[in-house]
């Protein structure tokens, strides 16, 4: 599906977000699997909080925080490979093909092996998901993704005992994608993640959002979600996968390793050199937020980082 700007998107798709935001059932379940803030299922729409030009500073996750729009996820994107500006994705990475297109995993597995994405969605059952994604640069979105963790391919590929991390490559092809002929990043786009956090159950490679394909500036046609850590790490549009035993470089700390750490952890504490990351602005709303560590996930990644220094390993 292919959406270049506000006038081409047919009714048909509105319709289609409606119809998904009745999905009751869909977000009771992912409720129950503590996948996304309690209460949405109850009340997707806050009715209350704007009152004046100054609302209340409220925490990053609040009971019922609406859904970001199918509009604002598909037109506000961080998507280098076609431009740096918030608009260029969505107008030029209509023309990227993303079917076929294959996966490959390699490095320290038992198991390494090249997967077409249709058959990771007909073998991995796909799972709606809810999350916060916290960009670096101080603003958020609530976007359902539907996908698979990341640990069920992992384990099929099965690691062997000196892996460590895990690596990821975005395709590199200028001429599909133009971004790439400018040397914003070290293309292709690189990223990675300590073998734990890769398996961590809330750990996702997302193939679709709000009940559709992944269109193509979010990352079509598989791309990473890590909702705990800040958006660039995860990484769309993805062609390899590769275990390995030492930390690599990502595309973000090569260009400047004083501002992107390896973890980049969602964390209020911690500011950019250049801002603060204590408050955040979601898209769609007035004000600010107050931004929470881990993006508000601790309870369930904290331990991951039980006495680790988070200023340091930032
Ligand atoms: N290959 C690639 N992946 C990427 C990026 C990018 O420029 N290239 N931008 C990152 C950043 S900074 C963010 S915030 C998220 C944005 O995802 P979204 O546009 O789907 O909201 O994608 C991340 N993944
Ligand atoms: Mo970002």
């Amino acid at each position: 599906m292919i959406i270049r700007n506000k006038e081409d998107i047919p009714s048909s798709e509105i319709t289609e977000e409606k119809v998904y935001l009745d999905r009751r059932a869909f977000f009771k379940k992912a409720a129950s699997l503590g996948l996304i803030v309690p209460g949405m299922a109850a009340k997707l729409v806050q009715a209350s909080g704007i009152f004046g030009l100054f609302p209340p500073l409220k925490p990053a996750a609040m009971p019922h925080d609406p859904l970001t729009s199918f509009h604002d996820i598909t037109h506000y994107n961080n998507f280098y490979e076609f431009g740096t500006n918030k608009s260029d994705p969505s107008k030029y990475s209509g023309a990227l093909s993303t079917n076929p297109w294959q996966v490959k995993i390699d490095g320290l597995v038992r198991r390494p092996g090249v997967y077409s994405v249709n058959d990771l969605i007909h073998k991995y059952p796909q799972q709606d998901r809810v999350y916060r994604l916290r960009c670096v640069e101080a603003w958020s979105m609530v976007i359902p993704w539907s996908g698979f963790p990341l640990g069920s391919l992992l384990k099929q590929a099965d690691p062997l005992g000196h892996a460590h991390f895990v690596e990821f490559w975005t395709l590199y092809d200028p001429k599909q994608m133009p971004g790439q002929r400018v040397p914003v990043l070290d293309w292709p786009y690189r990223e990675g993640l300590r073998l734990d956090e890769a398996m961590h159950p809330l750990t996702i490679l997302a193939t679709g959002l709000y009940g559709k394909p992944l269109p193509n500036q979010d990352g079509a046609p598989i791309r990473l979600v890590v909702p705990w850590k800040y958006g660039f790490k995860s990484i769309k549009s993805i062609v390899r996968i590769r275990l390995v035993e030492h930390m690599p470089q990502t595309s973000w700390q090569m260009a400047a390793p004083d501002e992107y750490g390896f973890y980049s952890n969602v964390n209020p504490k911690v500011n950019h050199p250049r801002w603060s990351q204590a408050t955040e602005r979601r898209i769609g709303e007035w004000g600010l937020r107050r931004t929470l560590l881990f993006n508000g996930y601790a309870n369930q990644v904290g331990s991951l980082y039980s006495g680790m220094n988070l200023r340091k390993n930032f």
